[in-house]
């Protein structure tokens, strides 16, 4: 062991870390949090366990019945903390232009003077965990290397499930490696001698997620929830990945990466964007339809974070950078995503779903696979009684809307064969969608790659359980990004839209580009398509078009299909109900256009006049 000591506090660094810049910047953050002790993880088994095993007796875990759910446990959270908190997000980079409209900017010198005084001391009383991860396969020229300094053992044992971390990681880093440093507190320390009075510890009024983007560096207080808090994912992966990408000519992409394999063995790539908590783990574990899809085979790359580099062949390779799934858990069920559930069967961290009163979890959507049975009670994720009488006398749900499951990929029965391989796959197809019950069709094809990048740079969604705030409210969501671009949009627009010459350089076509929506409703609120499993057919129609298989049709916003052209067998879906998720309704998209128009004026900075042409194109065809 090194056994530098600062303040009296051993560093503890094992002889293995070898790392100059890590050992002094753990000794700089030791001396500023003030932990009690410190904790270098090796992401051993043996260490999971008792870490598992800590939190259990500090009342933040329930370890669940063995034999209903072995090796798994389940946390809940306060009630103030469920969900990223967007409107706490910051991109402090130099200049506020960098940021962009639709980022919360303060300038650097000004966010490390309102931190400094929260961070000094933060840690009192906790153990100051070394939590060293890779985002992407151990060595993999597309990977990076992160290491996180939390004083939440429930942060360190899920990183060791949602990333490859551990010892492992420190024979890539070496003595002179670059590692992007990620902070973080839940900003409770304890007094000399207090203990805890909650099992959640966390700081109820304050909370800050700061990334600079210039030094890479990530600073997160208050908050151990999801995304607030595994600093891997959308803080690294996400917010300074994009711009690590847009200076080195990569892209860093909130998309699921699925293997599509044909019956004659042939194997397609497809990623796919879409705003949280609104389908990506379930496209990405899709069970096609037993009937008319004999052959046909969906397996997992990833199901929220992609990476793709385009290379010197002109193909667009694709690594997952995470290890393991944080999914949503409510409507999760056999039908939903079969392959999901069968994931969960052990070794998960559930945090706040319900306890039913045999040790096992629930979620709303669980009844389906029950006859629509609801449980008689069960403990809801507040830890107060449920039954269906008091569902139906309050509203209360049992599990929290963003309630989770933390899990190795490795449980995955779909996980595709070169999910961990270190040269990534390519790309054939990116997939933009968005969650509208109007307007957007069910599925286009864009004619072009900057007509895929508008389509994509216009996105809408209807706000989910994922971010705290309302929920059900139209915002556009560029590319999935709004809450995860690290940088200036239309920047980024332009970024993608360069990647087109990047390829045309080397002599190869772009990948096609397809805009989907999952979700329009009927008159009555319900929604038209089946979804799912179902989505293979769209799927499949992609596919077709990619072999020139399928004729498609023109419409004002792309290629799509006729009604001759999906593969219907085994489901009912007529050529009305088709043309119900289908149909341009033309006052409908002069109203969307003009939602457009707005969100252009807010990205005017920098926004590429290719976009604005687009627009004018499309809006002479809306009106031929
Ligand atoms: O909480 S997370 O950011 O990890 C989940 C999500 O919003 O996609
Ligand atoms: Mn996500």
């Amino acid at each position: 062991m090194n056994a530098p000591t600062m303040q009296g506090l051993n560093l503890n660094a094992p002889s293995y870390v070898k790392n100059a810049r890590l050992l002094a910047w753990v000794a700089d953050m030791a001396a500023l949090c003030k932990p009690d002790t410190i904790y270098w993880c090796d992401g051993s088994k043996e260490e999971y366990d008792r870490l598992c095993q800590q939190l259990v007796d500090a009342g933040t875990f329930k370890k669940l019945n063995p034999a209903k759910r072995p090796g798994s446990f389940l946390a809940w959270s306060d009630p103030s903390d469920v969900a990223r908190v967007e409107d706490r997000t910051y991109i402090c980079s130099a200049a506020k232009e960098d940021a962009g409209p639709t980022n919360n900017w303060m300038a650097p010198a000004e966010m490390r003077t309102t931190l400094q005084p929260l961070f000094d001391g933060c840690m009192k009383g906790r153990t100051m965990y070394v939590v060293p991860f890779s985002m992407g396969p151990l060595g993999s020229h597309i990977a990076h290397i992160g290491v996180e300094l939390t004083d939440s053992a429930y942060v360190a044992v899920n990183q060791r499930l949602m990333t490859r971390m551990g010892k492992a990681v420190y024979d890539v880093l070496g003595v002179e490696g670059e590692f992007v440093p990620c902070m973080h507190t839940v900003g409770a320390p304890l007094a000399a001698g207090e203990k805890d009075t909650t099992s959640w510890p966390c700081n109820p009024k304050v909370k800050y997620i700061v990334h600079y983007p210039e030094t890479r560096e990530i600073w997160s207080y208050g908050s151990g929830y999801g995304g607030n808090a595994l600093l891997g994912k959308k803080c690294l992966a996400l917010r300074i990945a994009s711009t690590m990408g847009r200076d080195q000519g990569w892209l860093a992409e909130h998309m699921l990466i699925l293997g599509v394999t044909n019956p004659a063995g042939k194997k397609y790539h497809v990623a796919a964007a879409f705003p949280s908590a609104c389908g990506k783990t379930n496209f990405s574990m899709l069970v096609p339809p037993e009937a008319g899809f004999a052959g046909w085979k969906v397996t997992t790359i990833g199901d929220d974070i992609a990476w793709i580099k385009p290379n010197a062949d002109g193909k667009m390779l694709a690594i997952n950078p995470e290890a393991g799934y944080f999914g949503v858990a409510p409507g999760t069920n056999m039908h939903t995503n079969p392959n999901c559930m069968k994931s969960l069967d052990k070794d998960v961290i559930f945090t706040n779903v319900a306890l039913t009163d045999d040790g096992d979890v629930w979620w709303e959507g669980m009844e389906k696979d029950h006859g629509g049975q609801l449980p008689g009670h069960l403990i809801d994720w507040q830890g107060k009684d449920w039954t269906p009488q008091i569902a139906k006398e309050t509203g209360a749900k049992a599990a929290h809307p963003n309630s989770r499951f933390t899990v190795a990929a490795g449980n995955n029965p779909a996980l595709d064969a070169q999910w961990d391989d270190a040269n990534g796959v390519a790309i054939d197809a990116f997939i933009f969608g968005g969650r509208r019950s109007t307007t957007v069709p069910l599925v286009t094809e864009a004619r072009t790659w900057t007509e895929g990048v508008y389509m994509a740079a216009t996105m809408g969604s209807e706000t989910t359980a994922a971010a705290f705030g309302a929920q059900g409210v139209v915002r556009r969501d560029p590319f999935a990004m709004l809450p995860f671009c690290g940088y200036n949009m239309s920047d980024y627009f332009q970024h993608w839209l360069n990647m087109e010459g990047k390829i045309a350089a080397t002599g190869k076509a772009v990948p096609k580009v397809f805009c989907v929506n999952w979700f329009r409703k009927d008159e009555a609120g319900k929604f038209v398509w089946p979804g799912y499993g179902d989505n293979m057919r769209v799927l499949k129609w992609m596919i077709d078009r990619i072999e020139g298989q399928a004729p498609g049709q023109e419409t004002m916003f792309g290629v799509a299909p006729q009604y001759t052209e999906i593969n219907w067998t085994g489901l009912d879906f007529s050529a009305q109900k088709f043309d119900a998720v289908t149909s341009i309704d033309n006052a409908a998209w002069a109203e969307e256009f003009k939602l457009h128009d707005a969100h252009f004026e807010q990205l005017a900075y920098h926004l590429p006049q290719a976009l604005l042409d687009t627009k004018a194109a499309l809006e002479k065809r809306l009106a031929a």
